[in-house]
């Protein structure tokens, strides 16, 4: 049982709790234990063990019993009795985006709609709009959304893929004969989802860790069982393929299996114009002699490389900067020592307080915190008043905490649709940091958006722009703007662009922090805490980064915070 079975069997529990009109409170503490425990940087079960799992925001008695349950059987009983009474379809419709449990029981109750398809044939017929509140706006709005949904495909997120990979190789590693056992394929590469996970290990005894693999728990279906490679199938739906090699290809087969299919032809390519032939057991000579595999630094010596970061390997330059020994030295999560970007108790639907959440940072080895919780257009932000005395709270406790860590007075505050923004700009100038976000109208044309973010770079009086693209993973696309013009303002009025580490929003994305960096744009990475447990996510904002070819140079928050403070009063003098 790994976190994220927890996670689907929680998260289910609500939705089935919503579908059947059960107690709002309850499908919310569902909801919110489910989010805690995806995000959580260690298995779930380590706390359970030493008896800690009340002391996860938002998990309660009931839920640690549930959670409890779950680990020590497998299952879930009270979610197994409901599941069962709502048809298997059912509950994939509230993925839809815009489409809630009311708008499903109705469309289940009166038109018998059980899946996917039926709705999207309920959109065509004419049926749904008859619906009571419905019409044809309603219709349009999902009928699109099913379209979004289709495109999105069945990969899973790199976080989640991350937990079952990491839980699988642990045990993969007790097998007697095993000397390494390593994740290749895009979860090495930390591309943002993950297809299947590509598991290798170097062993001199293939038979006892085909036994092992098969037999893992969480292995549901066994697809193909060989000497040296197997094929399963996850109850999470997941596919893992597992390949077992001598040490001496140790290197060669990781390389080749680390990918990507496009970086593998390049690098193969080079070595066919040097009269070498490359493949997942080694480096030869046109002889065939054996030059070298054991490690992936051999291999790309072989071709005259230096060694390349998995996360670059895309072909996208890498060959070439490896040859002209220009690769950037990428961030590491080691470098990132602030976090500007956490929400409190003090506003918002965040769970924990402003002391928990400093408390944690510090144990974490964060030097500073923002504390940036949402302005008045947020439901429960803050309003000027409020924020004026959040000040004062966080100054005295700041005071107190004698710099673990060092706390800075900050808001994320609301970009309106017109791009001023939802508070005095006297009030925020007072600030130490200031994010600003955009949390409605995603719709907008991108000229209006574009627009919008521009202003509010403008204002001088933001540091940074949170989430800039508004993407939801799996739930909602980006809102279309022109990134190059936000991009050319940002760099112009010095404001950095977030890499929201959030698992589901990862925005920026790789890409766009790669053009950030050419543009000259710093980047910050934030975490964007609701709560103590979110704080570790950073490191999936690491992996983006580095993806994007980002270097510490590039990430604001690896500096000391009297650096952050020194770049505003410099901004304030230019603007
Ligand atoms: P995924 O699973 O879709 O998230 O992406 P990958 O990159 O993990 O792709 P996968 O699992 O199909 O294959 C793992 C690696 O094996 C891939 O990144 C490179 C290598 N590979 C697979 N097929 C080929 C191929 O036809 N040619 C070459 N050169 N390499 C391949
Ligand atoms: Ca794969
Ligand atoms: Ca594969
Ligand atoms: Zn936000």
């Amino acid at each position: 049982m790994e976190n994220a079975d927890v996670v689907r069997l929680l998260s289910e529990m609500a939705d089935v709790l919503e579908l059947t009109g059960g107690n709002p409170f309850k499908v919310r503490a569902y909801r919110q234990a489910a989010q805690v425990i995806d995000t959580l940087p260690e298995p779930v079960s380590e706390l359970w063990r030493r008896g800690r799992l009340t002391e996860l925001p938002s998990v309660g008695a009931g839920i640690a019993t549930a959670i409890t349950e779950i680990l020590c059987t497998g299952h879930f009983e009270k979610h197994d009795r409901l599941v069962r009474g709502v048809p298997l379809g059912i509950l994939e419709l509230l993925r839809l985006e815009g489409v809630g449990p009311r708008t499903v029981a109705a469309a289940w109750q009166e038109l018998g709609v059980q899946d996917l398809a039926a709705l999207a044939a309920a959109c065509e017929d004419g049926s749904l709009a008859r619906l009571p509140r419905m019409g044809p706006a309603r219709v349009k709005a999902i009928r699109e959304a099913i379209a979004r949904y289709r495109g999105r495909g069945t990969r899973m997120p790199v976080h989640r893929a991350y937990f079952y990979a990491e839980g699988m190789l642990e045990r993969l590693r007790r097998v007697p004969g095993v000397l390494r056992a390593e994740a290749a394929g895009s979860l090495r590469r930390r591309r943002e989802t993950v297809g299947d996970l590509d598991l290798l290990v170097s062993s001199k005894r293939p038979e006892a860790v085909m036994r092992a693999f098969v037999q893992l728990p969480g292995v549901a279906h066994v697809l193909a069982q060989g000497a040296t490679r197997s094929s399963v199938r996850l109850d999470a739906g997941l596919q893992v393929d597992l390949r077992v090699l001598p040490p001496e290809s140790w290197g060669a087969a990781l390389q080749y299996f680390t990918g990507s299919k496009a970086h593998n032809i390049g690098l193969r390519a080079r070595a066919v114009k040097l009269g070498l032939k490359i493949s997942e057991y080694g480096v030869f000579d046109r002889q065939g002699a054996r030059l070298g595999g054991a490690t992936e630094e051999e291999v790309y010596r072989a071709v005259g490389l230096a060694w390349i970061p998995p996360e670059l390997r895309e072909d996208t330059g890498e060959l070439e900067a490896a040859e002209a020994d220009t690769l950037p030295a990428l961030v590491d999560e080691s470098d990132v020592v602030g976090d500007l970007h956490v929400h409190t108790d003090a506003s918002t639907d965040a769970r924990s307080s402003i002391e928990e959440i400093a408390a944690e940072a510090d144990r974490l080895g964060r030097r500073y915190l923002a504390v940036t919780d949402h302005s008045k257009s947020r439901p429960l932000g803050l309003d000027a008043d409020g924020l004026r005395a959040q000040i004062e709270y966080v100054r005295a406790l700041d005071r107190r905490l004698r710099g673990r860590p060092r706390l800075l007075t900050g808001v994320e505050v609301d970009i309106l649709p017109d791009g001023s923004l939802d508070l005095p700009l006297e009030l925020l100038a007072e600030l130490d940091w200031v994010v600003a976000s955009i949390h409605s109208h995603f719709r907008d044309p991108s000229g209006r958006t574009t627009d919008r973010l521009v202003r509010a770079i403008r204002s001088g009086v933001v540091d940074a722009i949170g989430h800039p693209s508004g993407r939801q993973i799996g739930k909602r696309d980006a809102y279309p703007f022109d990134l190059h013009a936000v991009l050319e303002a940002a760099a112009a009025h010095g404001v950095a662009l977030e890499v929201n580490a959030m698992p589901d929003r990862l925005d920026l994305t790789d890409r766009a922090c790669r053009l950030a960096a050419e543009a000259g744009v710093r980047v910050v990475i934030d975490s964007d805490a609701h709560n103590t447990s979110h704080l570790a996510n950073v490191r999936y904002g690491v992996w983006v980064a580095r993806r994007g070819w980002l270097t510490a140079h590039d990430v604001l928050n690896t500096r000391p915070v009297a650096h952050l403070a020194r770049r505003r009063r410099e901004a304030e003098v230019t603007t």
